[in-house]
């Protein structure tokens, strides 16, 4: 049996904002963006904003609507991920294994650590009060002996929780809630699950697997295995992660090459530092637009060599912007609300040999892919204004 436990911080960038300016403390706290420029959505907020219904991805000008004497910040990434990488040496204090899934919430393989402690509880306790006495934050955490149910019961007592849920619990503490909870059952699955009248995690169970898996195909046996308390997922080292990106909303809609390729060039270098950070290369690059009418496109290139430089980052970029970002038939790019990159594929360094030492990825390579693709010439290293072809 092994001991699993889930960390997740609470309101974690306005828990950050709030230890970092003793005025803020106790004050609903909105972050993501300003009260008098009311675009874009809420990052998070303090759990005093959360009592006026406000909370993440709800448009900031609702946010003002509902709590009108919030305190609005734009938020500063670059602390948030610095502060993310104090608490994973925290982590990493507890056990060598151990899985970020975000940038404030990892799982934490326990089973050895356990060892040491006299109880669950203690244990729990030595990680939250670590990360208070460390960082000056609380966090929530849940210990299972599954990842399901282990990120259920961090869940359970937020903010500053410590929950347990040891295999003869599960039912009780568990069993009872919406089926909603269960990893891989979203809003859609619910919906479903509720119109066949089941609505607790053990009303599953009474469906039976046969029928879960008439309906939900495979989905609907893992489903109906995690309502039994069976999750056979290991808690896995962090370079398994899928990808690693960054997006950004404009304050206003934009047709302008050079604002874009700007912010591209931004988003690069980000994820390439995140990328060099934990030690990875990446072998796709995936370019999102979203236009002003939320149209939202992905567009992916596949690199013959994994890459994590910025400048390599951005030349994929550029050229996925450049075969996608097209003139309309009145001669304009339409604008854009929002850009993001992303590097999936991803390899560990330690694979790899060292950064330092591995020759980077040329840009013919990119060039000798994408023309592979679509044909030689479609795409050359130009001005980006000049886009014209067309999907
Ligand atoms: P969460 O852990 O989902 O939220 P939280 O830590 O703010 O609050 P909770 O106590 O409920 O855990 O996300 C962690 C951070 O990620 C959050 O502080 C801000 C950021 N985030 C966004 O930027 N947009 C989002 O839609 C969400 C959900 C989070
Ligand atoms: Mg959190």
């Amino acid at each position: 049996m092994r001991i699993i436990g889930h960390v997740d911080m609470d309101a974690f960038f306005a828990a950050i904002e709030q230890r970092d300016n003793p005025a803020l403390r106790g004050k609903p706290v909105i972050i993501g963006g300003l009260k008098h420029s009311p675009r874009g959505v809420v990052s998070t907020c303090s759990y005093e904003a959360r009592k006026y219904g406000v909370h993440s991805a709800m448009p900031i000008s609702k946010a003002v609507e509902l709590c009108p004497h919030g305190i609005f910040l734009p938020g500063n990434m670059e602390k948030y991920r610095q502060v993310s990488e104090e608490l994973q040496r925290i982590f990493a204090s507890f056990t060598s294994l151990y899985e970020p899934v975000s940038i404030d919430e990892a799982y934490l393989d326990l089973t050895e650590t356990y060892k040491k402690y006299s109880s669950l509880w203690e244990l729990g306790r030595a990680i939250k009060d670590k990360i208070r006495g460390e960082l000056g934050l609380t966090a929530s955490v849940g210990i299972a002996t599954t990842k399901s149910a282990a990120k259920i019961a961090s869940d359970l007592e937020k903010p500053d929780g410590l929950t347990i849920v040891l295999p003869s619990d599960f039912d009780r503490i568990i069993g009872s809630l919406p089926v909603g909870k269960l990893h891989g059952v979203g809003k859609k699955t619910a919906e479903r699950l509720e119109k066949m009248g089941i609505k607790t995690i053990i009303d599953i169970r009474k469906v039976g697997r046969k029928a879960m898996v008439s309906t939900f195909g495979k989905h609907g046996d893992w489903i109906y295995n995690l309502a039994w308390g069976i999750d056979p997922r290991l808690v896995e080292k962090e370079h398994t992660r899928k990808s690693i990106g960054r997006e950004t909303t404009f304050p206003r809609d934009t047709a302008d090459p050079e604002v874009v390729i700007k912010a591209l060039d931004e988003l690069c270098a980000d994820v390439a530092n995140r990328l060099q950070k934990r030690g990875l290369w990446g072998e796709a690059i995936t370019l999102k637009l979203r236009t002003a009418d939320f149209r939202t496109t992905t567009h992916t290139l596949t690199l013959k060599r994994p890459v994590a430089a910025k400048e390599d980052l951005s030349e994929g970029a550029l050229l996925l912007l450049k075969k996608h970002w097209c003139r309309n038939e009145s001669g304009h790019a339409p604008a854009l609300r929002l850009v993001g990159v992303s590097v999936s594929d991803l390899t560990d360094v330690k694979q790899m040999n060292l950064f330092e030492s591995h020759p980077l990825t040329k840009i013919d390579l990119l060039l000798a892919d994408l023309n592979k693709k679509f044909g030689p010439g479609v795409v050359t290293t130009g001005n980006i204004e000049s886009c014209e072809e067309k999907d």
